[in-house]
């Protein structure tokens, strides 16, 4: 399906998994090297003195960098790599059917130990992101509408280590309660606020890649062990997506543009990927 071929993608069983649980696991896409490197990368970003920025968001120990006020995304030369990974590339264009995709949103988290008492073992109440935008009511369950996004975890996410909470099956429900209902997109405060469900903790190693379907509801969670969780969010769609065009709060300004030290950094396929050359 004109993807690289050396990579390997997801097997069969692999594939019935990511789309029956709507989340899965990709092992070492990173190797631990790779991953340490990556997470040093984003730890790097903070200040020396731990004055976090005005511009950045900090909550119950869990820490977002802006690359600028409301900007999320970080595509410097040096995180580049990560955009157009060849292992997760495959993998994305097997479960999207298309070899021609885009990607996007490249934000960073930092969750560091918090042993407040809470209510909940989330930090965030579960969401969607989904590509669909807020203002269009009704969801299209297309392929073509599908987002595959996800996490690197850049360190190792040991069980109540800030893991991202999914729901098994979630974004089937999410589908069964959209179609039942007019304006679907719209329902549980345009699904920014799910609380009847229940969810899991995603562990991983440090290197594995989390995927999670765009309707699958998610949430950060609270950090209870000494290692602080490192993380980069992607999200892939086929290049015939009806609302890629679309600006979504956190998507990265499209007018930014690139300068020669980034486009210096990518590869023929990530040109592709991040919208420089058309497919
Ligand atoms: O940090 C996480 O595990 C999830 C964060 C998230 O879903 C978000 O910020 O939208
Ligand atoms: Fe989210």
């Amino acid at each position: 399906m004109g993807v690289t071929k050396a990579e390997p993608g997801l097997t069969r069983e692999e594939i019935d998994t990511f789309w029956s649980e709507g989340y899965l696991v990709v092992r070492g896409v990173l190797t631990a090297d790779e991953a340490k490197h990556f997470a040093s990368l984003v730890l790097d970003l903070l200040p020396p003195d731990l004055s976090i920025p005005d511009h950045w968001e900090s909550f119950d120990g869990r820490i977002k960098p802006f690359h600028a006020a409301g900007d999320q995304t970080f595509d410097g030369p040096e995180i580049i790599p990560l955009y157009q990974n060849e292992r997760l590339y495959t993998v994305m264009a097997q479960l999207l059917q298309s070899p021609r995709l885009l990607v996007r949103d490249g934000s960073l988290a930092i969750t560091i130990r918090n042993d407040t008492r809470h209510e909940s073992e989330l930090s965030q109440q579960l969401h969607l992101d989904p590509a669909v935008p807020e203002d269009v009511d009704e969801f299209l369950f297309t392929l073509q509408e599908t987002e595959i996004g996800g996490c690197f975890y850049f360190t190792d996410v040991e069980p109540h280590g800030g893991g991202i909470h999914v729901v098994p099956g979630g974004h089937r429900i999410v589908e069964e309660e959209a179609r039942a209902a007019p304006r679907g997109r719209q329902l549980h405060d345009k699904w920014r606020n799910i609380s009847h469900l229940e969810t899991v903790e995603v562990t991983g190693a440090a290197g594995d890649f989390v995927l999670m379907h765009h309707l699958m509801p998610h949430a950060a969670s609270h950090n209870r062990r000494s290692l602080t969780r490192v993380v980069q969010f992607l999200r892939y769609a086929r290049d015939d997506q009806p609302y890629q065009a679309g600006e979504r709060p956190g998507d990265r300004p499209t007018d930014r543009g690139y300068d020669e030290a980034q486009l210096a950094a990518m590869t023929p396929l990530g040109r592709k990927l991040l919208g420089v050359d058309r497919w």
